[in-house]
């Protein structure tokens, strides 16, 4: 075993004091604001993020693809790559399969394994985007939004085979991301591809079981570059109500154009109860997928402060949310990468909980514009990380993941075991 709790409790050894003396002084000093540092640290020690597995080998672009060697080439190994960084950060206890590149010939055995983990079965993700070897029709054109009935049919049937393999493992919910669109005026009639899509989504929605969610994703463009059939969150919204009270929307950080301001559609969307499902990532220009809060952190805590304003006023009902980081490029070991995801998600949630609400919400009411804006630079500006480790450590995690999973030198061992030239399935 390349990790186990009791190497990680032996490395955490040296870093132990100082962890104390970081911890209780951060913890002082929030009690003087009222904070308590205790609730804060179960908050985070119960968050739970679940990775996808298209994240675990390295992304290629359509200029080349660098192999981080060792990569998982079975829905096994990947669930062991996601054991080893759930050993470490304690945050990553769920995997979201993707169908068809995860398709478990036996649900039983790897539903035993992942549980040895201490894993989860997230949300399924369909696949209508991509052409199958043994399928009739072709998604070149569309697939629930197509003009063919057919087309439209096969990808129906597609779900709902989702839908049954994630019921063999405990899933609970389907993800449907659709590439679907045009890349040229003309091509599409815009009403008849919504209309397709609604109808389609309706089917797939009669056959959910009776505890089991729908998150429609949305993303402005790409693959195709002149329209996207579900291209915002309105439109999410918009079929996501002709589903029914099961079907939510999915917001994907790297899904809007630049500069949209995520964090008011997030309140919108929880104030309906209609939000999901989050994707976590982070990007410059587009759906970058970039490592977690490498880029625009404070739009990260902003947005983390309106989920934990939702979260807290159980807005509509909304749903606990489905959690995902949906990231993955070619230049960092992808398991670092997701460490450093997780890392990034847990410090704004952190510097979320920290936001004084009410004295925010008194700024509000006497247009303190100023004081507003103290008040979230106050937490963001908030050095969290004792808090972070302290909830790691308390579930036996690594008091700093990056550093325990070099110190045991996971990559080398993996491609010790797996070999250099390996090529995990999935995007
Ligand atoms: C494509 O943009 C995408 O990244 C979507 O965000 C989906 O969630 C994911 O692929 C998997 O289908
Ligand atoms: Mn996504
Ligand atoms: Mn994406």
């Amino acid at each position: 075993m390349i990790i186990s709790k009791d190497k990680i409790q032996d490395l955490n050894q040296k870093g132990l004091a100082e962890q104390a003396e970081s911890f209780g002084f951060l913890k002082l000093a929030l009690d003087k604001k009222g904070v308590d540092a205790e609730t804060i640290v179960q908050h985070l020690a119960d968050f739970q993020v679940a990775i996808p597995s298209w994240a675990l080998g390295a992304g290629g672009t359509r200029f080349g693809r660098f192999s981080a060697g060792g990569e998982p080439s079975t829905l096994e190994q990947k669930i062991e790559d996601i054991g080893l960084i759930h050993c470490l950060t304690q945050t990553a206890g769920a995997v979201s399969l993707h169908i068809p590149w995860d398709i478990p010939s036996d649900p039983e055995a790897i539903k035993q394994l992942a549980d040895s983990h201490g894993i989860a079965f997230d949300a399924v993700n369909s696949n209508t985007f991509q052409n199958q070897a043994d399928q009739t029709f072709s998604y070149k054109y569309g697939s629930l939004a197509d003009r063919q009935q057919a087309v439209r049919e096969q990808a129906i049937a597609h779900n709902q085979e989702v839908i049954r393999i994630g019921k063999a493992l405990g899933s609970q919910s389907l993800t449907v991301w659709l590439a679907d669109g045009a890349s040229f005026p003309g091509q599409n009639n815009f009403r008849k591809s919504l209309q397709h899509t609604q109808r389609a989504l309706q089917e797939i929605y009669s056959e959910l079981p009776a505890d089991w969610r729908m998150f429609i994703e949305y993303k402005p463009y790409e693959p195709y570059f002149y329209s996207t059939v579900i291209q915002d969150w309105g439109t999410s919204l918009l079929l996501a109500e002709g589903c029914g009270e099961k079907a939510f929307c999915l917001v994907d950080l790297g899904h809007h154009l630049p500069n949209t301001n995520i964090e008011q559609i997030v309140a919108t969307l929880m104030m309906k109860g209609k939000l999901g499902g989050f994707h976590f990532n982070d990007s410059k220009y587009g759906d970058d997928d970039l490592t977690v809060g490498s880029i625009k952190p404070y739009q990260l805590f902003l947005i983390f402060n309106e989920l934990v304003y939702g979260m807290n006023n159980n807005e509509a009902n909304n749903p606990p949310l489905a959690w995902m980081i949906d990231a993955s490029h070619n230049l960092k070991d992808p398991l670092e990468d997701l460490i450093q995801s997780l890392e990034a998600i847990q410090l704004a949630y952190a510097q979320a909980l920290l936001v004084n609400t009410p004295a925010l919400e008194e700024a509000q009411i006497q247009n303190d514009v100023v004081l507003g804006q103290e008040l979230l630079q106050d937490a963001y500006r908030t050095d969290v990380r004792p808090l972070i480790r302290e909830a790691r450590l308390r579930r036996q995690g690594a008091l700093d993941p990056i550093a325990a999973y070099r110190s045991f030198d996971v990559r080398n061992e993996l491609v010790r075991e797996r070999g250099l030239k390996t090529v995990a399935t999935g995007l």
